[in-house]
């Protein structure tokens, strides 16, 4: 078969996208299908509505309008549409960094008695890095005063966040040099409303300085706070096994899908699905209990925690609904279809929103407040147990298919896998990678897109990569999607790793493939990559390490951002699919070539996930060159 012509290379999903069609009902490949073809004008980003002059577009071949009404080129529009999305997914990944921040303060003043401060070390490291004193203080009076200052580096107004001093100093110089060290979290998306408003920033180079910078404040930023203040609230993850794909769902179980990215109300609500009194009702009405699974980004942050089963990623939360067995999905924020709305309504699941940012018309909505965590999942448990009376059990269908992973790897953590708790180090790391059995590092990230078939990219890379000797780590959808292709179960990744690969894995005791965590927790690689230059032998800045990063299905905004602050940190980041640049020219040689000069990172755009990979190994051979380093001792 030929693998680009299906809608996903995993099998689960392929029977129930067979169901849909036999239930009838219409999925995201199917609104894709009819959306085809796609506007090439917003492809290219060469379309405008800012203003109400417009909206103006340019003529790809040019022969019709080349500037808007107010003689806004390409270069300029395509420069501020990009900006803009990197905007909004610094303020996604950001926002979610404050909310965590904010539950944080209302644990540390009493108002959140759910929560307590599950890891007092991560809460002092972070504390000094603010440079608060530890010495003789309380956990709640330390983790008042760590949420105070993370919430005020949002509104900051000048000076620098104070996380970017967790970068190589070459990297922080390199930043200073530009003067794109990001000032405050708020501040910069703002500003990046601004210098896009009609008749502001017209230098498409201003342009994309400024979303580097803006990408930093998330990267350096909200997001490394909300992994940071997660960690110190829920505890930091330690590797765990658990089990993927929508076989986790279990037939005489009452089940709950959480979705979204939040994991403060999911990690209250697994608490709660083990209430001695729901357990009862659920039983009484057949069930043998609560089923608690994860989708997307909620999914790893309570499967890196707590181990719990993973659903599915991106493509897979309709999927989930027509299983018939999903008695409530409930929904936090981001990367949530507004189709789940019709499409529960089709089945007896039961679609319930809980952030007052995130609603849909006709769903209910039961707020989370931190205040009241246990109180509100138990509710919303009830709700799910008195809807197993309502399961059709004719229409229930779930896939047989599940898969067993080893997830929780976080930056502290596997220094000390690798040197034992006493002597935490990265030096077998560092001298894998010098004598040349271990190639290099990649990061593969990101969502999936019915754009290409879902899962292909991840899993085909990654395979690339481990052939060629590179330890991977993954986060997100990408993670999910390698999980349940058996690339995070260390015997069958092991069977795709290079000799060398095999040889500093077996030796140091890690997988060759290693999930850190969700979206907010790509902050995880860049302390990595940090704590891999301070170790020493590779260079001074993270821009001469042998890695790189990829998206091979990306859809969000999000993904842009994290691009954005990998390529502005030094990283050569490959997109399965171009960003919206390629209207202009110059704004594609900009960030596609002449950004390597300027931060050492730049990106590149193939839709092929061998040829994505090889692009990736070219670069890493090439860093490697760079610094000397052996050749590569098997091949
Ligand atoms: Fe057209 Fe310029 Fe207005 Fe954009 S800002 S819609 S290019 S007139
Ligand atoms: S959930 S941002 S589809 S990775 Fe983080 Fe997945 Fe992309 Fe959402």
């Amino acid at each position: 078969m030929d693998k680009m012509n299906i809608k996903s290379v995993d099998a689960a999903s392929q029977k129930m996208i067979e169901k849909a069609k036999v239930d009838n009902v219409e999925i995201v490949w199917d609104r894709y299908d009819i959306m085809q073809p796609q506007c090439g004008f917003g492809q290219l980003g060469i379309c405008c509505r800012i203003c109400n002059m417009g909206p103006c577009r340019i003529d790809p071949f040019g022969e019709g309008a080349q500037k808007g009404v107010c003689g806004a080129n390409a270069d300029t529009i395509v420069a501020r549409n990009l900006l803009r999305m990197i905007a909004t997914g610094a303020a996604a990944h950001s926002d979610h960094g404050r909310d965590i921040a904010e539950a944080l303060l209302l644990a540390s003043e009493g108002k959140a008695h759910d929560y307590s401060i599950s890891n007092p070390d991560k809460l002092r490291e972070i504390a000094l890095i603010y440079g608060i004193k530890v010495e003789g203080r309380a956990d709640l009076e330390l983790a008042r005063e760590v949420a105070l200052r993370a919430l005020a580096e949002f509104g900051q107004q000048a000076e620098e966040l104070r996380f970017v001093s967790r970068a190589p100093e070459k990297t922080q110089e390199t930043w200073r040099r530009l003067g794109i060290v990001p000032r405050g979290i708020d501040r910069e998306v703002v500003e990046c409303l601004h210098r896009t408003h009609m008749g502001v920033d017209n230098d498409y180079k201003n342009i994309i300085l400024h979303g580097l910078r803006t990408a930093l404040s998330d990267g350096w930023g909200g997001s490394m706070i909300a992994t940071e203040l997660s960690d110190i609230l829920l505890g930091s993850p330690q590797p765990i096994r658990s089990k993927v794909n929508l076989g986790v769902l279990k037939e005489d179980y009452v089940n709950v899908v959480v979705h979204g990215h939040e994991p403060t109300l999911s990690e209250v609500v697994v608490q709660a699905s083990q209430d001695p009194e729901l357990l009862k009702l659920a039983r009484e009405k057949g069930a043998q209990g609560i089923n608690i699974v994860g989708m997307c980004c909620t999914a790893n942050e309570i499967l890196m925690r707590k181990g719990i089963h993973v659903a599915g990623n991106f493509l897979q939360q309709e999927l989930a609904i027509l299983t018939g067995a999903v008695e409530l999905m409930m929904v936090d924020v981001q990367c949530i279809m507004p189709a789940l709305a019709g499409l529960a309504s089709c089945f007896h699941t039961e679609l319930i929103t809980t952030s007052p940012k995130a609603k849909f018309p006709g769903v209910t909505h039961i707020e989370f407040s931190p205040q009241r965590a246990l109180e509100i999942s138990k509710s919303i448990l009830k709700r799910a147990v008195d809807n197993f009376d309502n399961r059709n059990k004719a229409r229930v269908s779930i896939p047989e298919e599940t898969m067993d992973l080893i997830a929780g790897f976080t930056a502290e953590d596997i220094p000390k896998i690798i040197g034992g708790r006493y002597r935490s180090t990265w030096k077998p790391v560092n001298d894998g990678i010098i004598s040349g059995r271990l190639r290099g590092i990649a990061g593969v990230v990101g969502c999936n897109n019915p754009n290409i078939p879902h899962d292909l990219g991840h899993t085909t890379m990654v395979k690339e990569l481990l052939r060629n000797d590179v330890l991977v780590v993954v986060t997100g959808c990408s993670a999910i999607a390698n999980a349940k292709a058996g690339l995070l179960a260390p015997e069958s990744a092991f069977e795709s790793a290079g000799r060398g690969l095999r040889e500093i894995c077996e030796a140091v005791g890690i997988p060759p493939v290693l999930h850190v965590g969700s979206c907010v927790d790509n902050s995880r690689i860049l302390i990595a990559c940090s704590k891999i230059v301070e170790e020493g032998g590779l260079g001074k800045g993270i821009s001469d390490l042998p890695v790189a990063g990829a998206a091979p299905e990306w859809m969000s905004e999000k993904a842009v951002s994290i691009g954005f602050y990998f390529v502005a940190s030094g990283v050569f980041t490959v997109f399965g699919t171009p960003q919206p640049v390629l209207g202009s020219q110059n704004v594609t040689d900009f960030i596609t070539d002449e950004l390597e000069e300027i931060v050492g990172g730049k990106f590149a755009f193939e839709a092929d996930p061998i040829k994505a990979a090889q692009l990736m190994i070219k670069h890493i051979d090439k860093k490697r060159k760079e610094l000397r380093l052996n050749p590569m001792m098997y091949q």
